[in-house]
């Protein structure tokens, strides 16, 4: 993978790095990215229909059942090159923000310090009407019904047509607008406002890069497109850029 220069050179320069990634970071880890097609029971079921509350007062069990698949899978991950290349990143510029729309905790698994989890984390469960998050329940049934008030309990993501936790959203906006160097790993760049967070840092000025195997609507607009896994991309990127 060849980095450009002068994109090395900005990395080495920037004083305030932020980073957004997407389901193709943890793809490496094993886990299929949001859009490809699902393996087994699940692939005649779009994720798209099924993140959703209607889906949810639809066919509580079905959903229940299909993050509790998930979540198997997410705990029989590892983090993959591409987290670990950015737990050594954030030791390597003076400040260092990262935003994730991936519900699967992998960046605090691989010792990320700080994650703005946009989209929340699968591996919590709260009820579906107080939203008060619930550590231990009974399996009996399923989904599993909240002990104080009886009601469905649920993954702890942020579901289409949902509000993204507001404080969240506020700081990774905020990064966005303040860094000088924005680097948009492993996303389709289709989900808002997610999405957008690439084009508020173009328009303060940020060196946007995207890292990506494939193009997405953020390509015309990146200054740069490194065409590749993130493992690969990001462990050139900060071996170019900082040569020990
Ligand atoms: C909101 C959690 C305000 C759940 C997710 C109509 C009604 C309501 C809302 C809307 C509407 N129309 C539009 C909207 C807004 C909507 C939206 O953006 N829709 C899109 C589809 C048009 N957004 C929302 O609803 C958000 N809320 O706007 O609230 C509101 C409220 C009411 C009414 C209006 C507005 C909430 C969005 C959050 C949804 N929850 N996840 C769960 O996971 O179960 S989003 C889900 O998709 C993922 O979490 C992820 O965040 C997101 C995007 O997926 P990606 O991560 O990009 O993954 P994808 O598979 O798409 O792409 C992977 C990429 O990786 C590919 O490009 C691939 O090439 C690349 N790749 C593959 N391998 C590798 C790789 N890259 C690097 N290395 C590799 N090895």
């Amino acid at each position: 993978m060849n980095i450009p220069d002068d994109l090395a050179e900005a990395l080495r320069n920037a004083r305030h790095v932020a980073v957004l990634t997407g389901s193709g970071i943890s793809a490496e880890s094993g886990i299929p990215t949001f859009r490809e097609a699902q393996t087994g029971l699940w692939e005649r079921y779009d994720p798209q229909q099924l993140a959703t509350p209607e889906a949810f007062d639809r066919d509580p069990e079905l959903v229940w059942n299909w993050y509790t698949w998930r979540r198997e899978l997410v705990e029989r991950a590892e983090p993959s090159a591409g987290h670990l290349a950015l737990v050594e990143l954030e030791t390597l510029v003076p400040d260092f923000t990262l935003i994730t729309q991936n519900v699967d905790g992998l960046h605090g698994r691989a010792g990320s310090s700080r994650v703005l989890e946009l989209h929340g984390n699968i591996t919590r469960t709260k009820c579906s009407v107080e939203g008060v998050l619930v550590e231990k329940y009974e399996e009996d049934v399923t989904p599993p019904v909240c002990a104080n008030c009886g009601a469905p309990l649920r993954p702890d993501v942020v579901w289409f047509g949902e509000v993204l936790p507001a404080g969240v959203m506020k700081d990774a906006a905020s990064a966005a607008r303040s860094c000088d160097l924005f680097l948009s790993v492993g996303t389709s760049s289709l989900v808002y406002p997610a999405a957008g967070l690439p084009y508020e840092a173009l328009m303060h000025g940020a060196t946007v890069v995207e890292v990506n195997p494939d193009e997405t609507p953020l390509s015309a607009e990146a200054h740069y497109s490194l065409r590749g896994k993130a493992g690969d991309c990001l462990l050139a990127l900060i071996t170019t850029a900082f040569p020990s």
